[in-house]
């Protein structure tokens, strides 16, 4: 399995510039079906907030391990329009927990379901290609 640390820790500095910009809050990700995604929760956002899984056109795997960095419990809940696909349970700060999915290609959501945190901005976006 290939985990792509290197790609994950590419922008993983905000204030050094050049990864992020109004449009397109958070980092994105581009990775290969079967792969397993580090994922880092706090308030409010997700980091990643972007992945993309390239997959051939083929329905894809993808793992994400969600670490929970923040001082409030989180969750994710992946998302095809309203329909939940796979979500973890809330779960407290310092912990991790992971989800995984079959995927077709398309546009989903993740998103925190604990109180207003969705509206808060912790949400991201998930292509399969
Ligand atoms: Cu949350």
């Amino acid at each position: 399995m290939r985990v792509p640390a290197a790609l994950l820790c590419a922008c993983a500095l905000p204030l050094a510039g050049g990864c992020s910009d109004e449009e397109e809050p958070g980092r994105s990700v581009t990775v290969r079906t079967g792969a397993t995604v580090r994922m880092g929760a706090d308030e409010y956002r997700f980091d990643p907030g972007r992945i993309v899984v390239r997959a051939g056109g083929r329905e894809a795997r993808l793992r994400i391990v969600l670490a929970n960095r923040g001082s409030l419990a989180h969750n994710i809940h992946i998302r095809e329009g309203e329909r939940d696909l796979a979500s973890t349970r809330s779960f407290p700060e310092g912990r991790r927990r992971s989800v995984s999915a079959s995927l077709r290609p398309g546009s989903y959501r993740y998103v925190c379901t604990v109180g207003d945190h969705e509206e808060l901005g912790m949400v991201g976006r998930l292509e399969v290609k």
